[in-house]
C-alpha cells in the first residue's frame, strides 16, 4: 500500500471485514498477547520555544504547565528501575525542545540512555530535530528508537504547528535511520483534519526509504490553553478502522495505541487490540497528561486474559 486510493480503499471495507484482516496479518507476524508495555518520563517539561497548537509543554500557551530544568541522572534512574519493575520492556524519555543542542545536557541525556540500557530495557528518547552526528552519538550510547512523529498530513501540518516544517521532520528521521535506530514515528488524531489528512499521514509514512519500527496513533488529548483546547472528540469506530489500516501497511511494526486512553472505554481498546494495536504507554502519566491508572491497566489485561502486568511499585 503506497498510495492514498489504496488507503482509502482499505479504510473503507466494511467494518467487520477491516477488522477480521487486520486481526489475520496481525497473528501473521506477532504473538496477539504480546502487547508492549512502555512507560514514558518527561525529563525536561515544558518552556518549550515551539508553537505546537496540541501541546502542554508550549511557552507560547498558557496552560499551567511550568517549566523545569533537565532531570538529574540519578532521578532518572530510579524513575527506569521503578518501570523496570511494572513490567515495561521500553522507557521512553520525552524534552520539551525545538532541537539538540550539544553541550552538557546532551552529554547527560546520552548518560541516561546508557543507564537506561544497562536496566536491560530499551531505550527510546524524543528530544526534537537532530544532526547526522547527534543522531551517531544517540546510537553509539546504545538508543533503540527514536520517537519524532510528522503528526499529521503534510497539507494539515502548517495550520498546527508554524516554527519548523514537515520536511525538517523528514530530515530528522532520515538522520536517526542512517545511524541504524529504530524510528518511532505517528501522529496524531482529532485536531480537527479530515479523514484524508489522517491517511496522507499513513502514506507518508508508507513511502519512507525504510518504514518506521513503530508508528504512534495519539488521540489529541486535549489541553485548556492551547488553540486546540476546545476541538470535538475522535469518533470511536474511526480510530479502530485508522489502526487497522496502519496494522495493514505495516504489518512488521509496532502500532501503539498512544496518548488518549484515558477517555477510552475498555471496549474501544479491546477493539483497537483487535486491529492489531500492540503496544501501549503504561503508568498514570504521559509527558504532562494523564493515563489510564497502572490498576486500571492491569484489570484490562486480566479481563482480556493476558498476564497482567505488576502494579505493586506503583
Ligand atoms: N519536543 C519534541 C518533539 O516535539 O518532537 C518531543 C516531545 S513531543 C511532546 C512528542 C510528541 O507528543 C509530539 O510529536 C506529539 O505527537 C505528541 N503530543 C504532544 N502533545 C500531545 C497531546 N496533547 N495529545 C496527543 N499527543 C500529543
Ligand atoms: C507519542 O507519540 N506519544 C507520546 C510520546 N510519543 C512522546 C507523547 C504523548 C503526549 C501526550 C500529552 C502530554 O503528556 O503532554
Ligand atoms: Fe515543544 Fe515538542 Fe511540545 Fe512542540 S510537541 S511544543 S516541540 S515539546
Amino acid at each position: 500500500m503506497k498510495t492514498l486510493a489504496e488507503f482509502r480503499d482499505v479504510y473503507h471495507t466494511p467494518l467487520l471485514d477491516l477488522l477480521f484482516r487486520a486481526a489475520q496479518v496481525h497473528r501473521q507476524h506477532h504473538e496477539p498477547a504480546d502487547i508492549q508495555r512502555c512507560v514514558l518520563l518527561s525529563i525536561k517539561t515544558g518552556g518549550c520555544p515551539e508553537d505546537c497548537g496540541y501541546c502542554a509543554q508550549s511557552a507560547r500557551y498558557k496552560t499551567g504547565v511550568e517549566a523545569t530544568p533537565l532531570m538529574t541522572l540519578e532521578q532518572v534512574r530510579e524513575k527506569a528501575a521503578r518501570a523496570k519493575d511494572l513490567g515495561a520492556s521500553r522507557f521512553c524519555m520525552g524534552t520539551a525542545w525545538r532541537e539538540v543542542k550539544d553541550g552538557p545536557q546532551f552529554d547527560e541525556v546520552l548518560a541516561m540512555v546508557r543507564t537506561v540500557r544497562d536496566l536491560g530495557m530499551e531505550a527510546c528518547v524524543t528530544l526534537g530535530m537532530l544532526t547526522v552526528d547527534q543522531a551517531q552519538q544517540l546510537a553509539d550510547a546504545g538508543l533503540t528508537a527514536y520517537n519524532h512523529n510528522l503528526d499529521t498530513s503534510r497539507e494539515f501540518y502548517p495550520t498546527i504547528v508554524s516554527t519548523r516544517t514537515y520536511d525538517d521532520r523528514l530530515r530528522t528521521l532520515q538522520a536517526v535511520q542512517n545511524a541504524g535506530i529504530a524510528v518511532c514515528c505517528g501522529g496524531i488524531i482529532g485536531m480537527g483534519e479530515t479523514e484524508d489528512d489522517r491517511l496522507r499521514l499513513l502514506v507518508e509514512l508508507a513511502n519512507l526509504e525504510k518504514t518506521p519500527e513503530s508508528v504512534p496513533i495519539n488521540c489529541l488529548t486535549p489541553i485548556a490553553g492551547t488553540p486546540l483546547a476546545d476541538v470535538e472528540p475522535v469518533e470511536p469506530l474511526e480510530l479502530v478502522r485508522l489502526i487497522a489500516t496502519a496494522r495493514l501497511a505495516f504489518p512488521k511494526a509496532r502500532v501503539r495505541l498512544s496518548a488518549g486512553r484515558d477517555r477510552m472505554s475498555r471496549e474501544l481498546q479491546v477493539l483497537c487490540f483487535m486491529a492489531g494495536a500492540n503496544s501501549i504507554f503504561f503508568g498514570d502519566k504521559l509527558l504532562t497528561a494523564p493515563n489510564p491508572s497502572a490498576e486500571g491497566d492491569a484489570e484490562l489485561f486480566r479481563a482480556m486474559g493476558l498476564p497482567e502486568p505488576c502494579v505493586s511499585m506503583s
